[in-house]
């Protein structure tokens, strides 16, 4: 069966930043791991170049719209290029083709009287090319998603019938589990859709740069709605409406979206390919932020880390270990700098790259850089069964877009490498002139680094490539079949002396984020409560009175009439979730919360807000800039106990 692999097209209103290298990673290691295994696999990335937002970000830029798609269109494709990335098709929406297979699309939905045309009044989001109900915006007038200031805007538009598909996309994500990835993300899409969806207008009247209407429905006055331009995207780079040539890598496998634009795939996307009669994909898989000082990182905000310079500083690979490694799939990440150096000097560094580092000096020493693995079964049984188990155990993890697991696992083949040379002590055995005891230690080490190098290839391509040449051995499909399926170990190695792959770090090698200007007046009154602290100290066994736990943040909805409170339920560990009433709703969307891990004051005394009992405290804090939730600096099991 053929695989087919999908990134979100991005904008082109600003240059890349690192969580689009993120998602465009995590896409590039599943296609790449399909190809190793032998699929047929096509993945597909590319550029969203219409809209208002993309007309207004030329303007400022006094360019052309089509100039400037084109510039920071070509921004991302070198990028890309630069990181190796191994997309097969770089999708523009301007592309004539992608344009003729939304018409295409349109018509068919026109004609089967999925789209009628009728007026739209209602609160239009620029920035996020969305229109909202009265009661969806914040505080009558701020987007729900952005936050930004909408607009009033009435004007004729065609709509998408997507209210008569309601109870087709319920029955879908009932009969179908993991359409939605992770599995915890699917309530909010399912509330959503049961909360009752509206026809969607899938036409503007309000600009121009956008694709026409077909011919045959000849209303020049419209261009469509970005979002059903770009979602067509997905088939039309296979040929959709026009050549057809690689339709049959439809449904998609998995389409990754950051979980900011879940809602666009996981209700519009479906609804619209019913229409059309087509197949849905198999999973959505959808991630979480990456955030700086846990703030999501974007464009219009400013706190962007550019994937480029990051990757020249630490090289790209790194860079993609460390994005996989570290946080869970759908969860946010905040990106810290040290923490991407300990992995760097512990995991590959030290794990990997001494384990390799030892077995290019064995061999040497011990039998001229030539391997073989004639006795490695003989002395290690115990250790080839341990390591045929950890890579059975692999293929789970990646089928389930856990990255951050499937590298955590496979980095106990080095534990088993290491410990076997620690156990078996070669040295001592080539003094004891026991020589193939000590060479199938060496050899069992470097199957071990094979195998390993193969799995991690996905993740870390050339990084493995001149690992697997440091061998002697190609990574491809013929070694992944034969060393990984039929799990063979690789007869002979011919070590070629290679460079140490990861030199330690010790110091941050980019500036760290600028420090916020001292506030001479918060200083003050700083001062002013440290004195005051001092008349109030308490025993520690006062402060241990207060039950701290780390909370995880499974619903969150706004409560209707209030500007200030959002109504959670949060994850403490306990049989079910806790209803917490916080007053956050000032500075978090309840969609940016869901997955967050919190501080919980566990033991408070239920009390009423607005007629609705909470059941804890979230722990925050606030100053002139605004508040801020606090959270552990990395995800913690719900429940684990603060102090
Ligand atoms: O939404 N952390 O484009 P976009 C992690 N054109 N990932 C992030 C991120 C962050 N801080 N910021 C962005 C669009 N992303 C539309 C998509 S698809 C038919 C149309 C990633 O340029 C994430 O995958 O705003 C998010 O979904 C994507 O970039 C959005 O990029």
């Amino acid at each position: 069966m053929s695989k087919y692999i999908t990134t979100p097209i991005y904008y082109v209103n600003g240059e890349a930043h690192i969580g689009h290298a993120y998602t465009t990673f995590i896409a590039d290691s599943m296609a790449r791991y399909e190809k190793l295994k032998g699929e047929d696999t096509y993945f597909l990335t590319g550029t969203d170049e219409h809209g208002q937002k993309i007309e207004e970000s030329a303007q400022k830029n006094s360019k052309g719209t089509q100039e400037f798609a084109d510039e920071i269109s070509a921004t991302f494709k070198n990028l890309w290029d630069e990181f190796d990335i191994s997309y097969d098709k770089f999708i523009r929406t301007t592309d004539e083709d992608h344009k003729k297979g939304v018409q295409r699309a349109f018509e068919v939905m026109y004609a089967k009287g999925d789209i009628y045309k009728d007026f739209y009044e209602g609160h239009y989001c620029v920035s996020c090319e969305t229109f909202f109900t009265e009661t969806q915006l914040v505080d009558g007038e701020f987007c729900p998603d952005c936050g930004r200031s909408t607009n009033i805007i009435k004007e004729e538009s065609y709509f998408f019938r997507l209210s008569t598909y309601e109870d087709a996309l319920l029955k879908h994500y009932a009969q179908h589990p993991d359409f939605i990835m992770p599995r915890s993300r699917a309530n909010e899409v399912i509330n959503f859709v049961k909360g009752g969806l509206r026809d969607l207008s899938v036409t503007r009247t309000s600009f121009t740069w956008g694709v026409k209407m077909p011919d045959s429905i000849k209303d020049d006055k419209h261009v469509m709605y970005v979002w059903l331009d770009a979602l067509m995207n997905y088939v039309t780079a296979l040929g959709y409406g026009t050549t057809e040539e690689n339709m049959r890598y439809w449904p998609a496998s998995v389409q990754f979206v950051g979980k900011d634009i879940l809602r666009f795939h996981a209700i519009y996307w479906p609804a619209f390919l019913m229409s059309l009669d087509l197949p849905l994909p198999k999973h959505i898989g959808a991630h979480g932020w990456w955030t700086r000082d846990g703030e999501k990182m974007s464009k219009s905000k400013g706190n962007v880390i550019s994937p480029k310079q990051v990757a020249d500083a630490y090289g790209v690979e790194n860079l993609r270990y460390f994005m996989l490694r570290e946080v869970p799939f759908g969860q946010d990440g905040d990106f810290s700098q040290r923490a991407f150096i300990d992995r760097i000097n512990s995991e590959l560094s030290n794990d990997l790259g001494n384990l390799l580092n030892r077995i290019i000096g064995m061999s040497g020493k011990y039998s001229d850089f030539e391997i073989d693995s004639v006795d490695v079964l003989k002395y290690h049984k115990k250790e080839i069964d341990a390591m045929n188990l950890v890579i059975d155990s692999l293929n789970t993890f990646m089928e389930n877009f856990q990255t951050h697991r499937y590298l955590e696992e496979l980095w106990k083949l080095f534990s088993i490498g290491n410990k076997a040379i620690e156990e078996h002590a070669p040295w001592v055995k080539m003094k004891e002139e026991r020589k193939d005891e000590a060479l199938a230690t060496v050899a069992l080490v470097a199957n071990i680094l094979a195998k390993a190098s193969i799995m991690l290839h996905p993740i870390m391509p050339n990084t493995t490539n001149i690992i697997a040449d440091t061998l002697g051995f190609k990574i491809d499909n013929a070694s992944y079949k034969e060393l990984i399926e039929e799990k063979r170990m690789l007869k002979l190695f011919n070590i070629k002396q290679t460079p140490p792959l990861f030199p330690r770090i010790e110091a941050p090698l980019m500036p760290e984020a600028p420090l916020a200007q001292p506030n001479p007046q918060k200083e003050k009154c700083a001062v002013k409560d440290i004195k005051k602290e001092q008349d109030n100290l308490i025993e520690i066994g006062q402060f241990f009175e207060t039950s701290l736990k780390i909370g995880i943040v499974v619903e969150a909805e706004i409560v209707p009439k209030s500007s200030k409170l959002l109504k959670l339920k949060v994850d403490l560990g306990e049989e079910n979730p806790r209803q917490v009433v916080a007053g956050i709703r000032e500075f978090y969307t309840p969609e940016s919360l869901i997955n967050s891990h919190v501080c919980v004051v566990a033991n408070l005394k239920p009390a009423k807000l607005m007629g609705m009992l909470s059941e804890g405290m979230l722990l925050a804090a606030k100053d002139e800039d605004g508040l801020c939730l606090i959270r552990p600096e990395k995800p913690k099991k719900a429940g684990t106990p603060i102090g």
